[in-house]
């Protein structure tokens, strides 16, 4: 059994749009009526996969899920009377930001030796809540090796779920047993906490996760104040790195703390608000990146060109370079139309660690199938969406056809 890190991107789908969904997420409430490109969209996160790929990394990805949700406009009774937010979430193609699907155990850390998926119920934003059974069926065939995988029901939605997003793995090499981190919000402050600490230890218990290798942590009130809406907004892992921002969590010390009695290989990078704020971290989206092991090796981290453009993080990062730590490349990536939605480069991926050849092969990316999907998105996706477009026959139409046209080509008519 070889088992990879495979990350699994979402694939921006033909209905992205700017409708400022999302209280607490700072980009999305201010890009709200911006006309977005969908087509655009689509390539630059097609463009991030396929340096992924030249990279030497494994590489998935998820479809976009049906829009307009016609189910839920007529559970809403949505007419011309409603408030348009409740259309446009249905129209939403939040499904794209896949850190946001699901929770992933590898084999090595659960009871049964399996893999083990839950989807996430995300349901503090109806828009993201009306994803995970959609989700559910496309991971019920990805990984349908029921050997090596167990993909469970969404936790119910009393208790939020953000799904891997709230989640951080340490472990030797990806291959190796893991200490699993969740991170939970406390309700109360001004914007939602979306996930629940029951959630988190719902997925723990469903997992089979040893409790000894097990840790709850919470996130800074202060950073959900300042937009940090998900806990990868301000940090990430890989293997023995936890990268984060000084103000990440509610207990700092305590948080290192109790990761390193449960990992002591723990290596923390942590960049101090004195050189980088919470403010311009959020904004640049400096920690919502891919920290990868590459083939050689050696730690790459997978940023938004934001952060190269921020003299702050900029002068953060190259000093981050000429040191010696674990981390030894930054690679600034175009992910602008998902960034103005708060989706940075970790956003648009699920990781999954699996052995490639017990997937299904048609969600796994090559060169081959690259090119035939940007063909798609360039002939079939819209070019641009204007916020009052939403509800159209017309768009309606389009954005089905190349939805079925992508579907088509992947050999996955039956998702359709
Ligand atoms: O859930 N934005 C997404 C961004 C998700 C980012 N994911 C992670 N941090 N892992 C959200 O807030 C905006 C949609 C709109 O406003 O039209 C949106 O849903």
């Amino acid at each position: 059994m070889a088992l990879t890190e495979i990350n699994f991107d979402g694939i921006v789908g033909p209905s992205h749009n700017y409708a400022g969904l999302s209280l607490g997420n700072i980009a999305s409430a201010s890009h709200k009526g911006d006309p977005s490109y969908p087509r655009a969209a689509a390539l630059q996160g097609l463009a991030k996969m396929r340096g992924n790929l030249a990279r030497g990394l494994a590489q998935g990805f998820l479809l976009p899920l049906p829009r307009p949700n016609d189910a839920l406009l007529q559970r809403l009774a949505v007419d011309d009377t409603a408030d348009r937010a409740l259309l446009a979430a249905a129209w939403s193609a939040s499904s794209m930001w896949t850190a946001n699907a699901a929770t992933v155990s590898p084999a090595p850390d659960t009871a049964d030796g399996r893999c083990h998926l839950t989807p996430a119920n995300l349901s503090t934003m109806l828009h993201r809540a009306q994803e995970w059974p959609d989700t559910a069926r496309q991971l019920a065939i990805a990984f349908a090796d029921s050997r090596h995988f167990a993909v469970h029901e969404a936790v119910p939605g009393s208790f939020g779920d953000e799904g891997a997003a709230n989640h951080m793995r340490f472990c030797e090499g990806h291959g190796a047993p893991g200490v699993e981190v969740f991170v939970y919000g406390r309700p109360g402050g001004r914007f939602p906490a979306r996930q629940h600490e029951q959630a988190s230890l719902a997925v723990a218990r469903l997992h089979g996760l040893a409790p000894d290798r097990t840790v709850f942590i919470e996130q800074n009130p202060a950073a959900i104040e300042a937009g940090a809406f998900h806990n990868d907004v301000v940090a990430v892992a890989n293997e023995r790195v936890l990268f984060c921002h000084q103000q990440a969590f509610a207990d700092q010390a305590g948080a290192y703390e109790a990761i390193r009695q449960r990992f002591p290989a723990l290596e923390v990078v942590e960049v101090p608000a004195s050189a980088v704020s919470l403010a311009e971290a959020i904004r640049t989206y400096l920690f919502n990146a891919q920290l990868v092991t590459l083939p050689a090796g050696e730690m790459a981290l997978v940023v938004p060109e934001e952060c190269r453009e921020s003299p702050s993080v900029w002068k953060w990062c190259e000093a981050m370079i000429a040191g010696n730590g674990p981390i030894r490349q930054v690679v600034p990536v175009d992910v602008r139309q998902s960034m103005a939605n708060g989706g940075g480069p970790a956003c648009l991926r699920l990781r999954v660690v699996a052995d490639p050849a017990t997937i299904d092969p048609r969600f796994l990316l090559d060169e081959r199938k690259a090119e035939a999907m940007e063909r798609i998105v360039a002939a079939a996706w819209p070019e641009q969406i204007d916020p009052a477009d939403l509800g159209s026959a017309t768009l309606a139409e389009q954005v089905r056809a190349a939805r079925r046209a992508l579907l088509e080509q992947l050999d996955l008519a039956q998702l359709y």
